[in-house]
């Protein structure tokens, strides 16, 4: 287990990820932690990770650092997605070797598992067909950084782990309409609707595609609980283990937020991956299991995003 006293650095401490990560360790008495502001240190410069590494000499890293985004943002922005991906996890991956880190985690997606893959995905079948067109490049960075950390355990006997969570949601998500993922988008856009009086709201694509959801306070004890249990080398898949139609998803917020008008399906708008529900039973005979609903989450989430909006 970790000593309560290590010293844990959370890249990516300000993003929804890294967010619930310090929650979680600081409701779990971890008081020790380190923390950078985008000013403080650009992951995106080596010489600025190892400076950091050099000095603070973090026992534990928790690697949540990254550039996201849902499916238009990743087609509108995908140099963006591979390259500031790319130089993150490489910066601190390396650093993290050069500098002595007793273990990291690294979390992937869902998304490095290709796009008619086998429902649901397992682990093994990584690499296994062509990747969905719409985040390849966000995808290949991630598969580098799964590499990346095996290559180091491999040749330098480093304990670098790699987590694949399904798609997240949550509290400190992002909301931008453009940008976000799915759930805070119509959470967003249902509330609006609700709140102007609209009789309709736009959902992308076909609604057909489904989707897995896991609230991001089960991500960030699920990264704890591996962090303390977890030394192979191999990936593990972190989710709830079953998934709904984006037409569902729709109909299950406009429920709770209680707005009765239509759904507009805008299917100018790419569906993306058809299907990418995770296998868990991996995680689940390490004993861990996620514990929000999707019904609680998306209350918590409604919630969270009317006190940020109003
Ligand atoms: O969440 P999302 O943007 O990303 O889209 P992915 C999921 C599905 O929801 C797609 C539909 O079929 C969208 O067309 N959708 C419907 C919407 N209405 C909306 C809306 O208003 N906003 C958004 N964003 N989608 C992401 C990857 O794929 O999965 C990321 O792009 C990452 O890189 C993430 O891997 C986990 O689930 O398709």
């Amino acid at each position: 287990m970790i000593n309560k006293k290590s010293r844990i650095y959370v890249a990516g401490h300000g993003g929804l990820v890294g967010a619930a990560i310090v929650r979680r360790l600081k409701k779990e008495g971890y008081d020790n932690l380190i923390v950078r502001t985008h000013e403080e240190m650009d992951l995106t410069h080596q010489g600025s990770v190892e400076g950091f590494l050099e000095e603070d000499r973090p026992d534990y890293v928790f690697l949540a650092a990254a550039k996201v985004g849902g499916i238009l943002a990743n087609a509108s922005y995908p140099a963006d997605f591979i390259y500031q991906n790319l130089l993150m996890e490489s910066n601190i991956i390396h650093a993290a070797y050069v500098y002595g880190v007793k273990k990291l985690l690294f979390l992937g997606s869902s998304c490095i598992y290709p796009k008619h893959c086998p429902q649901p995905m397992k682990e093994e079948h990584l690499l296994s067909g062509y990747l969905e067109a719409s985040n390849e490049p966000y995808a290949v960075a991630k598969i580098a950084g799964i590499k990346m950390c095996q290559a180091y355990n491999r040749q330098y006997g480093t304990r670098f782990i790699s987590l694949m969570p399904t798609n997240l949601y949550g509290p400190g998500d992002n909301f931008d309409l453009e940008t976000s993922h799915v759930l805070p988008a119509l959470v967003r856009k249902f509330h609006e609707a609700k709140v102007n009086g609209n009789s309709s709201v736009e959902i992308w694509g076909t609604g057909k595609p489904r989707r897995e959801f896991l609230h991001v306070d089960d991500l960030a004890d699920a990264c704890l609980f591996l962090m303390n249990h977890y030394e192979a080398t191999e990936i593990i898949n972190v989710g709830v283990g079953k998934d709904l139609s984006i037409r569902d998803l729709a109909e299950m917020i406009a429920g709770i937020i209680r707005f009765d008008g239509d759904l507009i399906f805008d299917t100018t708008k790419p569906d993306g991956t058809p299907l990418k529900m995770l296998d868990v039973s991996k995680l689940t005979a390490l004993g861990w299991q996620a514990k929000i609903s999707l019904e609680q989450g998306i209350r918590r989430t409604c919630q969270y995003y009317t006190s940020i909006a109003s």
